[in-house]
């Protein structure tokens, strides 16, 4: 079985890096790939090699199949990880890349292609016995015969692209004499926006909860699953919290949607990492979504609670091995949340304010993990997403990671930009999110950017305040005793967080 020397990163940002410590921790050499926009960035400076591929734009670099082919072929990597995003999804870059006898570390192309349709994808499951939301598996061309299964469910119906998913492409419709008008617009949508008109309906779940099962398969057949992620705290399809495990399930539901994952993943032929996204309805029954064919953002909040490294596992199976342990052999340990910390402005409708790192420390401590891709005095480009990092935070309890993630806000210290630290701590705050009572409208329902001027940080930013002009006093103090030249280590303790 061939073992991976080299692998080319075909992404940026923390992912990039994330990737690339644990394959050096795998002895395995690492390429980076990197836009004009990137030529300074942290994922170019710890690469072994880095080859430039174009302009700043997307379009022209990170998504540019044939560069990034080449650049693995000129500095002889075997194998090449998408990360998530970019082309890490794409059926076309897999098999370009397994044609010009590379490794892609992910699914296979036909998988990859299958779940990007969802109708396919609600297809291949439904014979593996997966719950699927009432409504149509195949597309609708025939509007009497639509109207009719969508009075058998029932109203609101939701309309659907088959080549959507994330979100994108959706409509509800409240009343049968809105139905044609909205299938119309469904469909001229999804032509215009991904070349594929067809539409299916849906019983629409008003109030679902989104949890989302990670799997992990072989190339010899085997699949298991690594628990659950609760994602139910997005922003327009944007997820800001995740957790795992999450607060609804019984250990029996669990393990029921887990064998449903595993279906999914079985009825595609599945191997490397996947997530298996359901939706579950105010009954907490449970209906599978769509299958997301990459390693996802939120994935370390997996690897906190089973111990695992999920990047070392996907380049292990990747060289063909099978996955070393078993089912039974897992368990859920303790409690990790996640934020995604953005340069995005809460007051201002969340608009990106992107700019520079003026100061920037990262919390530290026990449980803390921060997944990041900057350091202080770099700018954020404006060229892709503005996610700054994802700050982890594992404990015991739900109750001490919710804590302590509180605690690791506070201590996040970000100038120069505005972010949604702030927007996380009322979320991590909020007696919703803390009870586990919550649905994916928690952003809709409870927030506005009058919550971020009244949060009780302020109290204890005015004590800081105090702290910090004593610390500083003190400072002077032993600098006149030292007669040091302090090139002022002791940093601003910021007297403005979180504003
Ligand atoms: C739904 C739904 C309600 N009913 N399907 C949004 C993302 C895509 N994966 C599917 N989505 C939804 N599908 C039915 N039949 C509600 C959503 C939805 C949603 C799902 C998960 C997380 C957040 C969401 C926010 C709005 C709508």
């Amino acid at each position: 079985m061939p073992k991976i020397q080299k692998i080319l990163v075909a992404n940026r940002g923390e992912i990039a890096l994330r990737v690339m410590r644990s394959a050096r921790e795998m002895g395995i050499k690492t390429v980076a790939v990197y836009s004009e926009a990137d030529r300074e960035a942290l994922h170019v400076r710890y690469a072994d090699e880095a080859v430039f591929i174009g302009p700043p734009a997307s379009s022209e670099s990170y998504l540019r199949m044939d560069k990034i082919i080449a650049a693995a072929k000129q500095t002889g990597a075997d194998a090449v990880h998408p990360g998530y995003g970019f082309l890490s999804e794409n059926e076309d870059f897999a098999q370009l890349a397994a044609d010009a006898g590379i490794i892609f570390i992910g699914p296979s192309a036909k998988a990859i292609e299958l779940m990007g349709s969802k109708l396919a994808a609600k297809a291949a499951v439904a014979k593996f016995n997966v719950p699927l939301v009432p409504g149509t598996s195949e597309p609708i061309s025939d509007l009497t015969k639509a109207k009719k299964i969508a009075a058998e469910v029932g109203y609101p119906i939701l309309i659907k692209a088959s080549a959507g998913g994330g979100g994108k492409g959706m409509r509800v419709v409240d009343k049968e004499s809105d139905f044609e008008e909205q299938m119309e617009r469904a469909t001229s949508e999804a032509k215009s926006a991904f070349g594929d008109g067809s539409v299916f309906i849906e019983k629409y779940i008003t109030k679902p909860r989104h949890i989302e099962f990670q799997v992990f398969g072989d190339q010899h057949g085997n699949v298991v699953h690594l628990f659950e992620r609760e994602c139910s705290i997005q922003r327009r399809h944007q997820k800001v919290v995740e957790e795992a495990p999450s607060s609804v399930l019984t250990a029996e539901k669990r393990k029921l949607m887990g064998e449903a994952a595993i279906n999914v993943a079985k009825a595609c032929g599945y191997y490397g990492a996947g997530t298996v996204e359901f939706i579950l309805d105010d009954h907490l029954d449970f209906y599978f979504l769509e299958m997301n064919t990459r390693l996802q953002v939120e994935h370390p909040v997996t690897e906190m609670i089973t111990g695992l490294d999920l990047v070392k596992l996907q380049v292990k199976v990747a060289e063909g091995e099978p996955i070393p342990f078993k089912q039974e052999d897992l368990k859920i340990n303790g409690h990790a949340v996640e934020i995604r910390v953005y340069a995005e402005d809460p007051a201002n409708n969340f608009l990106p304010d992107i700019g520079t790192l003026k100061t920037y420390n990262r919390p530290q401590g026990i449980g803390v993990r921060v997944d990041d891709g900057f350091e202080q005095g770099m700018d954020i480009p404006f060229y892709y997403d503005p996610m700054i990092a994802k700050l982890i935070c594992y404990a015991d309890t739900r109750a001490n990671a919710i804590e302590k993630m509180i605690r690791a806000i506070r201590e996040y210290d970000i100038t120069g930009l505005q972010t949604t630290l702030g927007f996380c701590l009322f979320v991590m705050q909020h007696e919703a999110f803390r009870s586990g009572n919550f649905d994916t409208r928690f952003v809709e329902n409870y927030f506005t950017p009058a919550v971020l001027q009244q949060n009780p940080v302020a109290e204890e930013e005015m004590i800081a305040a105090a702290l910090a002009v004593m610390l500083q006093q003190q400072e002077k103090v032993v600098m006149a005793e030292t007669a040091s030249a302090s090139t002022g280590g002791v940093s601003k303790w910021k007297a403005n967080r979180l504003k």
